[in-house]
């Protein structure tokens, strides 16, 4: 990390009242949009970690509205641990600037760069890949507990960030578009795999559709399920917190659902471009769907179970969509590996391939889903009776 950085970190916490010396910045490498620094402070109280995060404004231009969902958000949370006495879990906690705003603005060569700082979730980690159905279960129930706890949140308080975020169908229509366009002249280097995401195309608006036509409920969803967004007990895997609140807004349940088992249930990280390591792992899916149906399945409809199956499928095509996309129109959204070119191409073929190994295990999939759901819901009648 240069030193610029490191002077533009300084220049932010003189605007917030956080005691003692910055002493360290480490760059956090995990996320595609963002970019996140560890900073150590000295005082005479000790030393204390804190996340400050650069919030990329091609992809959210509008970052008062951003940070007003986030404050919405964590305050909610926050009241809803303390109502149910519940001391295991945490919210996230943001940092006030001197003047009483969450985010606060540095200016780089006449552009304005905008920065929030959280407190760091100490003796915690995150996963990249699960490797075991125990931990599996853990981040299932994490975001099952966190739609749970959102689910009385008024939808009318919260921006869409991202507006058709998750609409499948209009991703694959922008493709389509960018394609013929053809920019920087890629569309005949991606046909194959262009073919591959054209023949899926009728499922594209089964989710939008549904929650368009009421068949399934409109909530508050998080949106951006990969385990890496869950912080887990660094000793017992517990989950403590689910992060980057970015883009919570009003969507379906489904591509949380889905997301979460895209990326905690697969056996190979999503930059992987040695094909045959990739796989939906059964025992991993199964581990997630339990954990997250011990929370939520006493709140969603048979309608939505009906489709949690299929919403694996297309949300990991809709991240095949997004990232050819990318690749089509020149790289500008997703971080990419400077040293791979075909960075984005390669993400694409492999959740194209995780799709496919998803299709073929749909049948033991819904049967999966339909017997967990009930399981929970005999459960919960039980109790009632
Ligand atoms: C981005 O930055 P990160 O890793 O939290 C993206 C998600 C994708 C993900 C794929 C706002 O999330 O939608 O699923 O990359 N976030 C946004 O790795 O586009
Ligand atoms: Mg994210």
């Amino acid at each position: 990390m240069g030193e610029e950085t490191f002077k533009k970190i300084k220049e932010i916490l003189k605007k917030y009242a956080i005691p003692g010396e910055c002493i360290q910045v480490e760059e956090n490498h995990n996320g595609n949009i963002n970019s996140t620094y560890v900073v150590t402070m000295k005082s005479e109280e000790g030393e204390k970690r804190y996340i400050i995060q650069k919030i990329n404004t091609n992809v959210f231009p509008r970052p008062s509205l951003l940070m007003r969902n986030i404050e919405n958000v964590t305050r909610h949370l926050e009241r809803e641990l303390i109502f149910t006495q519940d001391v295991k879990h945490q919210a996230l906690h943001l940092r006030k600037t001197k003047d009483n705003k969450t985010y606060c603005y540095v200016l780089d060569d006449g552009d304005r760069d905008y920065y929030r700082i959280f407190d760091y979730i100490e003796n915690a980690k995150t996963y990249n890949m699960i490797e075991n159905t125990e931990v599996a279960f853990k981040i299932g129930q994490a975001f099952g507990n966190f739609q749970k706890m959102l689910r009385n949140f008024p939808m009318s308080e919260l921006e869409e960030t991202i507006p058709d975020f998750h609409a499948t169908d209009k991703r694959y229509a922008q493709l389509e578009k960018d394609i013929i366009i053809d920019s920087e002249n890629r569309a005949d280097e991606v046909a194959r795999e262009f073919m591959m995401i054209f023949q899926n195309k009728n499922s594209y608006s089964h989710i939008t559709s549904a929650l368009k036509n009421g068949i399934i409920p409109l909530r508050v969803t998080h949106n951006d399920t990969k385990v890496n967004n869950v912080m887990v007990d660094a000793l017992t895997d517990e989950f403590i917190a689910v992060i980057d609140l970015d883009t919570v807004m009003p969507g379906s349940m489904l591509f949380d659902y889905g997301d979460g088992i895209r990326s905690s249930a697969t056996t190979a990280f999503e930059n992987e471009v040695d094909l045959s390591k990739v796989h939906l792992d059964l025992e991993l899916f199964k581990s997630y769907t339990d954990g997250y149906l011990s929370e939520m399945a006493s709140c969603i409809t048979p309608e939505e179970v009906a489709l949690m199956g299929e919403s694996i499928k297309i949300i990991t095509l809709e991240l095949a969509i997004r990232f050819l996309d990318d690749y089509v129109c020149g790289d500008t959204y997703f971080k990419v590996d400077l040293n791979r070119p075909k960075h984005n191409l390669e993400r694409c073929r492999n959740q194209l391939t995780l799709a496919k190994d998803i299709e073929n295990k749909m049948p033991l999939i819904e049967e999966f889903i339909q017997e967990c759901y009930n399981r929970y819901r005999g459960q919960s009648l039980e109790r009632k009776i």
